[in-house]
């Protein structure tokens, strides 16, 4: 085969010139003579000419070509080019190599292919140049912190899969840990397939107080969320990825938002492959039931890039655990706890006291929670229980009262640690501790603390 490349320059010598080396058969014809040297010169054949005269084509032994490759970008060059090669062989086949697809509309010519420029690029070259922004993105990221900060990475108030995913990530993408890069929320993980999977993964997720945040001067970085989903001002934000659409203006020294990506956790499996990074198993874990769930098994608003992310982390990752997340079994004594509970529930004023008493695991209690709500006539539900010599308990309400984080703040701050948000909330406090307050840890103790704050009217919040 005998191939004529027929260029303003050198660019497509460039770019093939492995392939046109290799194959002496392609000659380039370009307009300029240097052009031309500089071919020769890294060991391809050329030759200079003007494109649209027929000369060139006659010292160039077109008639000998079997294919012609034609890279002008010149729109009237092309015309006067093309025009002259099917002058002189309308037989020959015509590759064009353009942008745009206008040239070849006003041609009828079976001989005649266009492959535009942007098909190639993206196929070929945007990979590669994502990967470097990508890079750019990573040594950025390690920029923003020095070696004694602390970094706070802080989620959604009830961190799902994606959020908890992109946290480990960001953790291992900085080369910390858990004491010097806590993942912290002002909620809870209460979703059971979340429990389970922070509790198979071994990851903790600590809760704070919005006026913590920057203790110690500590840093503050946003995953799989923005700074105006939080009802409080959080103050310096260091770093938000996220892939949410951005709702409301913020500021912070460093932000990624993908919008176009169906998870954070793909934005971050971008980050380790441009970092050369292999994830480790509980990381790939994490990541690929984040991507997993947040589109919905790659159905929801995912895109080619999800896949691709999913399909890197997938060898890696442990798929028998993520079908243990997914179908999270509770113990059988805390059912039975739960069991007995109930079945003394009494409702009043909309509140449901529930104490388990000792439970085996401390998430059974956030969940009882999150489930109590959904029992008629109930608008507060508060499950206690207790779990290595502390009281545990979790608040939960239908969101339009009053604040259960403010409540619990006030009960329980003194003697142990409170807080939460508006619907939800969680005390921890020492077994001593509580019943030097409150006398002893049962269902009267805590509702009869409760009951009044929540039932109190509106114009005496406060004096209390
Ligand atoms: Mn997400």
């Amino acid at each position: 085969m005998k191939y004529l490349a027929i260029c303003e320059d050198d660019l497509l010598f460039q770019f093939m010139r492995k392939l046109a080396t290799k194959r002496s058969e392609v000659l380039f014809i370009v307009e300029d003579l240097d052009a031309a040297r500089r071919i020769r010169r890294r060991g391809g054949s050329s030759q200079a000419g003007p494109l649209d005269s027929e000369t060139t084509y006659q010292k160039a032994h077109l008639e000998r070509a079997d294919q012609v490759i034609l890279f002008v970008r010149d729109t009237e060059l092309w015309e006067r080019v093309y025009t002259q090669i099917r002058s002189l062989r309308p037989d020959t086949s015509i590759l064009s190599l353009a942008s745009g697809k206008k040239s070849i509309g006003g041609h009828k010519d079976k001989l005649l292919s266009q492959l535009p420029l942007e098909d190639i690029f993206e196929e070929f070259c945007a990979p590669q140049l994502l990967d470097t922004v990508n890079r750019r993105r990573v040594e950025m990221i390690r920029g923003l912190f020095r070696e004694k900060d602390k970094i706070n990475i802080l989620l959604q108030h009830d961190p799902d899969p994606d959020a908890i995913g992109s946290a480990l990530a960001l953790r291992e993408l900085l080369g910390r840990n858990r004491a010097t890069t806590p993942i912290v929320t002002f909620g809870e993980v209460t979703r059971p397939e979340n429990l389970a999977m922070i509790r198979l993964l071994e990851i903790q997720i600590e809760r704070v107080n919005p006026a913590d945040l920057h203790g110690d001067g500590a840093k503050l970085a946003l995953v799989d969320v923005q700074p105006p989903y939080f009802e409080q001002p959080l103050g310096r934000v260091d770093l938000v990825v996220d892939h949410h659409p951005k709702r409301a203006p913020f500021t912070a020294r460093f932000a990624d938002l993908r919008t176009d990506y169906g998870a954070t956790s793909t934005i971050f499996t971008d980050y380790l492959r441009a970092a050369g990074m292999e994830p480790s198993q509980r990381l790939a874990t994490a990541l690929l039931y984040g991507i997993k769930t947040d589109t919905l098994f790659l159905e929801r608003g995912s895109h080619m890039i999800d896949v691709e992310a999913f399909s890197f982390l997938y060898p890696f990752a442990n798929r028998a655990l993520i079908a243990k997340m997914e179908r999270p079994a509770l113990p059988r004594e805390d059912l039975e706890a739960l069991g007995r509970a109930l079945s003394r529930l009494q409702l009043e004023d909309g509140v449901a006291v529930i104490h388990m008493g000792e439970v085996k695991r401390e998430d059974v209690i956030p969940q009882m929670a999150e489930f109590s709500l959904q029992i008629e006539g109930v608008e507060w539900g508060i499950v206690s229980g207790l779990s290595d010599n502390r009281v545990v308990i979790s608040a939960r309400n239908v969101g339009y009262v009053k604040s259960a984080g403010d409540i619990m703040k006030r009960l329980y701050d003194d003697i142990g640690s409170a807080g939460g948000h508006r619907a939800m909330a969680k005390a921890v406090i020492p077994v001593a501790r509580f019943k030097e307050k409150f006398g002893e840890v049962s269902e009267k103790a805590i509702r009869d603390a409760i009951v009044p704050l929540i039932t109190q009217r509106e114009d005496e919040n406060g004096r209390g």
